[in-house]
């Protein structure tokens, strides 16, 4: 396994490469603003990031020490930070409190675009007032990206997500978010991050061993992992199940490099549960308190209620596949619609979501910051 991000050491969030802290590079500030300053060329090592020679014509990188650093060629100091690998621009809040890593997997179909579109969404506006936690995406393309493929289509025109494209046909760059929160300790309050890099993985990239490896990197690099599964796969008994496969796909490589165990908590979420048939008192049903605390009894009885439902269908495979690869794996049901969808478009009553964030509240828990 990686060694633990160390205090001195920052995980670039877009190549995984695991940089010393005084090794993070400057960009040239260039021609911006006022007059002198270095003229743009071809940054190769962030067009080879990107794939494209679009949006690569910058100016120079540059070494240097402390926040700000002056160019070597022109002399004009610069406090844009980047990483010294695949030079992406590394946001300043990020370099201050680099965040745990957390990576989201699934199979096709299994909900991760609707996932990630309402989960940030909930994050900047209801759950986030409950938690006191602040959402900064950490790039201007996140930004842009967010709001064309995702926020645009779902919440403006109601408008299902189309199947993610394959990363084999299509670049693939994450949406990186830092979510940070204050948490009181002994001695003072202190500022707490979880790094969200969500890669919206076409579900079928993980079923092809080659792309596959394309995200080994991010899986490597995680520090808690949330698992997507569909419940109606799970339910129809049939003899393959998708699910387990695209999880023991994920686990192998993950579990040969590490032996033993796996000590990276894995959330695993049955997403859709809006479209099972539940009985009324079902803990999936009922919402969470909000009170800006993981509620302990909550968890405990979500966890064992989707434990139940999974030995019921016949899928118990996946439970002990779980427990025999991971220390650490929590249970969850959510639904991001939170009703059926009607050919294209979102249910009559919009987007209604409920549980979305639990799996990070439990993660926030884990890492010590939130309260039980
Ligand atoms: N009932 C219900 N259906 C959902 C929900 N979320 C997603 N779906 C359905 O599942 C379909 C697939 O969702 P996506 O978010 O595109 O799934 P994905 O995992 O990104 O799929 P790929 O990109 O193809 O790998 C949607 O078109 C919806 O029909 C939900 O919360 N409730
Ligand atoms: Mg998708
Ligand atoms: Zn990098
Ligand atoms: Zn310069």
């Amino acid at each position: 396994m990686r060694a633990r991000a160390k205090k001195d050491a920052v995980t670039c969030p877009y190549c995984f490469a695991v940089i010393a802290r005084q090794q993070i590079a400057y960009r040239c500030l260039g021609r911006a603003g006022r007059g002198v300053g270095c003229d743009p060329v071809l940054d190769k090592e962030l067009a080879g990031y990107l794939g494209t020679q679009a949006g690569a014509v910058l100016p120079p990188v540059f070494t240097g020490r402390g926040a700000r650093s002056q160019c070597p060629a022109c002399s004009r100091e610069s406090g844009r930070r980047v990483c010294p690998e695949c030079h992406h621009e590394l946001a300043p809040a990020y370099c201050d409190t680099p965040g745990r890593i957390v990576a989201l997997v699934g199979a096709k179909n299994a909900g991760k675009s609707t996932y990630i579109a309402v989960l940030l969404h909930e994050l900047r506006n209801r759950v986030g007032n409950e938690l006191e936690t602040s959402l900064v995406a950490c790039d201007d393309r996140t930004i842009e990206r967010y709001k064309r493929d995702f926020a645009r289509p779902l919440f403006e025109q109601e408008r299902l997500l189309p199947t993610t494209p394959s990363a084999a046909t299509a670049p693939r760059e994450p949406l990186v978010y830092l979510l940070s929160r204050r948490v009181k300790g002994r001695f003072g309050s202190r500022t707490e991050a979880l790094t969200l890099v969500l890669f919206d993985t076409a579900g079928e990239d993980l079923r092809s061993r080659d792309v596959r490896d394309l995200h080994l990197k991010y899986l490597e690099a995680a520090d808690a992992i949330i698992f997507l599964a569909d419940p109606l796969e799970l339910t129809d008994g049939a003899q393959e199940s998708e699910p387990l496969d695209v999880l023991a796909r994920v686990t192998e490589p993950l579990a040969q490099r590490q032996g033993g165990r796996i000590r990276v908590p894995v959330a695993v979420a049955l997403t859709k549960i809006d479209a099972l048939p539940l009985p009324r008192q079902s803990a999936l049903h009922r919402s969470r308190t909000r009170s800006g605390a993981l509620d302990a009894d909550d968890r405990e009885s979500v966890d064992a209620q989707v434990r139940a439902l999974l030995h019921d269908w016949g899928a118990g495979d996946l439970d002990r596949y779980l427990d025999q690869h991971y220390e650490e794996y929590g249970l969850f049901g959510l639904s991001a619609l939170g009703a059926m969808p009607r050919e294209d478009k979102v249910g009559p009553g919009g987007v209604r979501p409920y549980r979305v964030e639990d799996p990070l509240l439990w993660l926030l828990h884990r890492f010590g910051m939130l309260d039980a």
